[in-house]
């Protein structure tokens, strides 16, 4: 027992005393970056002030019955069973109260729902461990993987501003357009969300799920994988990268003007087996001449 409060107490003077978890310290949800999240964020505020408002009252009132109506000062208590009045009256009001608490939580996930009339689609799939994009209408299709040097990791280098956080391909994506996002799995459950931009979907093999979002500002948004998936669970995090429609539109052709490259490269490449393996002969030989 005593070894665990001095753990306790060790955990938190390191926590008191390190300026990087001070500096980290947020209570608030991100800032919203699409109409989803900023209606998620309003949510959230709106049924935290009716918590507030229910704590106030309920312990107003239990502290003050305990406190005016203690046996010390001479109060009797009331003898009641059975009163309909007040029956209907605690029934009534905290019905009323979540009634009104459903009534725009219910509009808000409805809104999450419709997917109707994107402007992208893209395909998103959960693998252990990392994320695949395919751009249905643009043809472009890629991986996304974890770009946190091992060293950070193994905590041989000091870590990054975005440690954990950051992927070699992020998803790109125009400012401004509904994007909908097919989401599923190959291996596992994953989930796919991007909180400052309100997306949060499950990924489940063999079914499609859809989400959607529409970024409000350019700028770069991240998420992580939140389905416990494995031993990597932590280490397939999630970048979109929301750009100007021109810049979209580049990154587009540049996608595919790369494909096509490769794909022409590969055909020329490969006019037999034979030369294919003198090439592979040479390139295996060539480090060992350097
Ligand atoms: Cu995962």
């Amino acid at each position: 027992m005593k070894k665990k409060w001095q753990l306790a107490g060790i955990m938190g003077a390191a926590l008191a005393t390190s300026q990087a978890a001070l500096a980290d310290w947020a209570y608030n949800l991100q800032p919203p970056a699409s109409q989803i999240a900023q209606d998620v964020f309003d949510l959230h505020n709106l049924i935290m002030l009716v918590c507030l408002g229910i704590f106030v009252v309920v312990f107003g009132a239990m502290f003050w019955s305990l406190i005016k109506h203690r046996k010390a000062a001479g109060h009797q208590a009331a003898h009641f069973h059975e009163n309909t009045t007040i029956e209907v009256i605690w029934t009534v009001i905290p019905f009323v109260i979540l009634m009104g608490m459903a009534y725009p939580a219910a509009k808000v996930v409805i809104d999450m729902k419709d997917t109707s009339n994107p402007d992208i689609t893209i395909k998103v799939t959960g693998y252990q461990w990392k994320w695949g994009y395919d751009y249905l209408n643009e043809g472009v299709s890629f991986y996304s993987n974890l770009s946190t040097p091992r060293e950070q990791i193994e905590n041989t280098q000091p870590k990054g501003e975005h440690y954990l956080l950051e992927v070699d391909e992020p998803m790109v994506v125009p400012v401004g357009k509904r994007v909908r996002l097919l989401i599923t799995a190959n291996d596992v459950l994953h989930a796919w969300w991007v909180p400052a931009l309100g997306a949060k979907q499950d990924a489940i093999p063999g079914f499609i799920r859809d989400s959607w979002f529409k970024a409000d500002k350019i700028g770069t948004y991240r998420g992580q994988c939140v389905e416990l998936c494995g031993k990597d669970h932590g280490f397939m995090p999630i970048v979109v990268e929301v750009v100007s429609e021109e810049d979209y539109a580049a990154w587009v052709a540049s996608r595919k003007g790369g494909a096509q490259v490769a794909a022409a490269e590969a055909v020329a490449e490969a006019p037999s087996a034979e030369a294919a393996v003198e090439q592979g002969a040479a390139e295996a030989a060539a480090p060992a001449a350097q």
